[in-house]
């Protein structure tokens, strides 16, 4: 099981109600209206939190909703509003619609926030329509269902460094030596079976993050072995350190055969700076492959660095050779949140009519929020959903598309039948 993709349920508060009331006092005979707005409707937010590095939380739970704003009642009192609900996620969590696959936020920073579900707007209550020439409104409004999406979450892990080689090299073995991570290790391939993640502590204080995924094999960019499915969790690391098992019969084969499948899965993967170091050289075998490796490394003007991730021996000089180079490579400076308020405030008024049996279907966000918002309890509030798709243009479209007294018409999750006034 992998826990670095994730999909969740949101769903943002709807507004409240407006209230349809009329002041009751003794004496005084014909009371104006009072009836109070709604209160908006909760936000959802994903926000950075720096402890969580995985997506593991959403397996327990999918679904999130924020607090509905109260309903306004007479007396003018109106609703309270919604609170917002914060979602928790991992440092370097990807957030898409879930349904078309935009990116709505890339979070990186502790703290920041991404509005992925707005709260529905207040409905208004009586009071709100009264005016000198309108001194009794009978009609208010519904809130605002708020937005619902499904977001598909994907966490690439931020690690500065990560390791990677053939199955059986010692990856694991090397990150729980240097870090107090705890890997399973095992004399047979593809031992690992999902990334794991340590923070090494050099002694002159400078640290990085060091992430093992799981052996390479020649055909990994086509699914051999594990397949390339976890080399994503490297795309960001800003070094690699290609381990080379110095048991192999021919560890440069290997070396030149994974740095293709890197280049096949990714050209930028290929093009990473790393370090290569050759592992086991506390084993004689190993240790007689070192100047032959070394050899014909340098004839590509790579360095090697033999270690032995059990004795430890070069370990260290690995390690700062390892932390001197990422002194040189500038971190990936985290992109801005997409910002998503503008971008949804702008409800333009365009829609389309489309032909359905039985009737006709209006899409539009205006009209489909103008409709949401009615409360047909109300004979003023029909009227004045009938005046506002008018000045939207609906109901001549309708007209011209044939529309009939008696034909449904949907909006949204609603069905009214066209009428006299609608
Ligand atoms: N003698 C010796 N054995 C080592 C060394 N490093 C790893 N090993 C052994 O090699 C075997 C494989 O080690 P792992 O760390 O599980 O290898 P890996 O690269 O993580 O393997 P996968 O997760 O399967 O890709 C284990 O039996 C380790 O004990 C080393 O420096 N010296
Ligand atoms: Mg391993």
């Amino acid at each position: 099981m992998f826990y670095d993709e994730a999909k969740i349920y949101v769903e943002a508060g709807a507004g409240g109600n407006g209230a349809m009331s009329f002041r009751r006092e003794k004496y005084v005979p014909r009371g104006g209206p009072d009836g109070g707005n709604g209160g908006k409707g909760g936000d959802v937010y994903l926000v950075v939190d720096p402890q969580m590095n995985t997506l593991l939380a959403f397996r327990r739970r999918r679904h999130f909703r924020a607090e509905r704003g109260g309903h306004g009642k007479g007396k003018k009192q109106y609703g309270k509003q919604g609170a917002d609900l914060e979602i928790a996620v991992a440092p370097g969590t990807i957030v898409r619609d879930a349904e078309s696959g935009e990116l709505l936020a890339d979070l990186t920073q502790p703290g920041q926030p991404a509005l992925v579900a707005r709260g529905g707007r207040r409905g208004r209550g009586n009071a709100a329509f009264a005016s000198p020439s309108y001194q009794a409104p009978r009609l208010a409004e519904k809130g605002e269902p708020g937005q619902v999406r499904w977001l598909q979450l994907e966490l690439k892990l931020l690690a500065d460094v990560g390791i990677v080689g053939v199955p059986n090299a010692g990856k694991s073995t090397l990150l729980a030596a240097v870090t107090a991570a705890k890997p399973k290790i095992a004399d047979y391939p593809f031992t690992t079976l999902e990334p794991n993640l340590g923070m090494v502590e050099l002694d002159d204080g400078r640290s990085f993050v060091l992430v093992d995924i799981p052996g390479l094999i020649e055909g990994a960019h086509a699914g051999a072995g594990l397949g390339d499915q976890f080399l994503r969790h490297i795309e960001r690391t800003r070094l690699l350190i290609h381990l080379l098992d110095g048991l192999s019969n021919d560890p440069l084969r290997e070396f030149e055969s994974i740095h293709r499948e890197l280049a096949l899965f990714n050209p930028t993967l290929a093009e990473k700076p790393r370090l290569v170091a050759l592992n086991k050289i506390d084993l004689p075998p190993a240790r007689a492959q070192i100047d032959p490796v070394r050899e014909q490394l340098r004839g590509k003007g790579i360095d090697l660095y033999p270690i032995s991730a059990v004795s430890g021996e070069g370990v260290r000089v690995l390690l700062y050779k390892a932390a001197d180079l990422l002194d040189q490579i500038p971190k990936e400076t985290p992109r801005e949140p997409v910002a998503l308020a503008h971008r949804e405030a702008r409800e333009d008024g365009s829609f389309r009519i489309q032909r359905e049996p039985g009737g006709y279907r209006i899409r539009g966000a205006r009209a489909e929020r103008l409709v949401a918002m009615t409360d047909f309890r109300y004979s003023e509030s029909i009227l004045k959903l009938h005046q506002e798709l008018k000045a939207l243009g609906v109901v001549k479209a309708l007209e011209e598309a044939g529309i009939k007294p008696g034909d449904t018409v949907y909006v949204g999750e609603l069905e009214l039948e066209w009428g006299e006034r609608l």
